[in-house]
C-alpha cells in the first residue's frame, strides 16, 4: 500500500479548521486535525511545503518510522506548528490502519478500559448567579463535572466569559487581538467566592474544575490553591505559565489542590520535570498538538508510571476529528481521568459527520472502523477560511500579561 495523494481542507463552519486528507493507492483514505487556532495557516504552509512531498510513495502503515522521519528527519524539533503537523498526519494513519483492519481505533490501541468516558462541560456567567444557573443547566443534562468560570468585579472582560449568553468567550471572527485588560488582586479575592457558592448550590458530588488561564505567579497560585482547598476542586486548571517547570514544585509544597496543566504543550518533553516529580496531577496536552496519538500515547504512559491522569484539551477550536480520535484514546488509555467538551455548532458538525455519542455526561465511542470521523468536503467548500485571532491581555499600566 501506498500514499498517493495529501491535501489540506481548510473551512470555516462557525469557526476556522484545518483538515489534512491521506489517500492510499487501494482507494483507503484517512483524516487527522491540523487546527492551530489562529495560527491555521502556518501549519497549512509547514504541511504542503514540507510534509506532503515527502510522504507520497510511503507506505502508511509504518506509522512508527514515519512519526520519527517527520519529528527527527526536520532537524528543527518540536513547536506547535510542527508537532500539530505531526500529529495531522498520524492521527490520518491511525485512521487508515484501524479501517484496513477493519476495526475501531481503539481496539488497535489495546481494546477498552472503560464502557464510557467522562467530560466536564463549562459553565460561564458574567457573575457568579449567572454562572451558577449554568451550572444548574449542565447537571439537569447529566454532566458528573463542570468547569466554572464567572465574571470579576472590576475586571471587564476575562477568560472563559462571554460578554453575552450564548456568545463565545473568545472572538472568532476578530481578525486582529481584542485587548483585554487584567487585575490580580480582583480576581484572588473574588474567585474562592465562586467555588463556595458552587458547593453550597450543588454539594459535594459534582465534580468543580476551574481554569485560571497561566496568569498568576508561582507563590498567588499556591495562595489560590491553598485557600480553596475547603471547596474541593477536581482541578485548578493552567494556575501558572509553564515554561519553569519547576514553578509547580513551590505550588505543590503548599497546596494539596489537584493540578492540571499542558494544553499548550506539543511534546513529553514540555511535561517531564513535570511528571517525573509528581508536581502534577492531570496531563492537558491532547493529540492534535503533541504529535498524535503515537507520541501521545508515550506520554501517557509515562504519566501513568507517576500517577498522573490525563485531562484532555478539548475546546471548539480543535475539530471533531480530534475529539473523535481522543474519544478512542481515552477508551483506551489506563489512566484517564476525565475529558473536556465544548459542543461544536451544528454546522460544525454537518462539516465532520462522527459516530461518537454524547449521553448523559459521559462520550461513548463508535464502533466504525477507523477513528469514526469523517469530512464532508462539499459542505467545509461553503465556509471559507477568514483570519481570526486570539485576544491578549495587559496589566492596567499597559504591561503585556498572559491570556
Ligand atoms: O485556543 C485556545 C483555547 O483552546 C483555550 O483558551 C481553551 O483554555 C482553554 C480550555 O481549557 O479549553
Ligand atoms: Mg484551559
Amino acid at each position: 500500500m501506498k500514499i498517493e495523494r495529501a491535501y489540506t481542507i481548510v473551512t470555516a463552519p462557525g469557526r476556522n479548521f484545518v483538515t489534512l486528507k491521506i489517500v492510499t493507492d487501494e482507494g483507503v483514505y484517512g483524516i487527522g486535525d491540523a487546527t492551530l487556532n489562529g495560527r491555521e495557516q502556518a501549519v497549512v504552509a509547514y504541511l504542503e511545503e514540507h510534509v506532503i512531498p515527502a510522504l507520497i510513495g510511503r507506505d502508511p502503515q509504518r506509522i512508527e518510522d514515519i512519526w520519527h522521519y517527520l519529528y527527527r528527519g526536520a532537524y528543527w524539533r518540536r513547536g506547535p506548528v510542527t508537532m500539530t503537523a505531526i500529529a495531522a498526519v498520524d492521527m490520518a494513519l491511525w485512521d487508515i490502519k484501524a479501517k484496513v483492519a477493519g476495526m475501531p481505533l481503539y481496539q488497535l490501541l489495546g481494546g477498552k478500559s472503560r464502557e464510557r468516558v467522562m467530560v466536564y462541560g463549562h459553565a460561564t456567567g458574567k457573575d457568579i448567579e449567572a454562572c451558577l444557573d449554568e451550572v444548574a443547566r449542565h447537571v439537569e443534562q447529566g454532566y458528573r463535572a463542570v468547569r466554572v468560570q464567572a465574571g470579576v468585579p472590576g475586571i471587564a472582560s476575562i477568560y472563559g466569559v462571554a460578554k453575552r449568553p450564548g456568545e463565545r468567550y473568545e472572538p472568532a471572527d476578530a481578525e486582529l487581538p481584542a485587548e483585554h485588560v487584567w487585575n490580580t488582586a480582583k480576581y484572588l479575592n473574588h474567585a474562592p467566592k465562586l467555588f463556595a457558592a458552587v458547593r453550597e448550590r450543588f454539594g459535594d458530588d459534582l465534580y468543580v474544575l476551574h481554569d485560571v488561564h497561566h496568569r498568576l505567579t508561582p507563590i498567588e497560585a499556591a495562595r489560590l490553591g491553598k485557600e480553596v482547598e475547603p471547596y474541593n476542586l477536581f482541578w485548578l486548571e493552567d494556575c501558572v505559565p509553564a515554561e519553569n517547570q519547576e514553578s509547580f514544585g513551590l505550588i505543590r509544597q503548599h497546596t494539596t489542590t489537584p493540578l492540571a496543566v499542558g494544553e499548550v504543550f506539543n511534546s513529553l518533553f514540555d511535561a517531564k520535570a513535570l511528571i517525573e516529580n509528581q508536581w502534577i496531577d492531570y496531563i492537558r496536552a491532547t493529540l492534535t498538538h503533541a504529535g498524535g496519538i503515537t507520541h501521545m500515547r508515550r506520554l501517557a504512559d509515562l504519566a501513568g508510571l507517576y500517577h498522573v491522569r490525563t485531562g484532555f484539551h478539548g475546546p471548539t477550536d480543535l475539530s471533531p476529528v480530534c475529539l473523535g480520535a481522543a474519544i478512542h484514546f481515552d477508551t483506551w488509555v489506563p489512566n484517564f481521568g476525565i475529558q473536556e467538551y465544548m459542543p461544536h455548532e451544528d454546522v460544525t458538525n454537518e462539516v465532520f459527520p462522527h459516530d461518537y455519542r454524547f449521553e448523559d455526561g459521559h462520550f461513548l465511542v463508535g464502533e466504525s472502523p477507523g477513528h469514526g470521523v469523517d469530512i464532508d468536503e462539499t459542505a467545509a467548500a461553503r465556509y471559507p477560511y477568514r483570519r481570526a485571532s486570539l485576544p491578549v491581555n495587559r496589566l492596567e499600566d499597559g504591561t503585556l500579561w498572559h491570556w
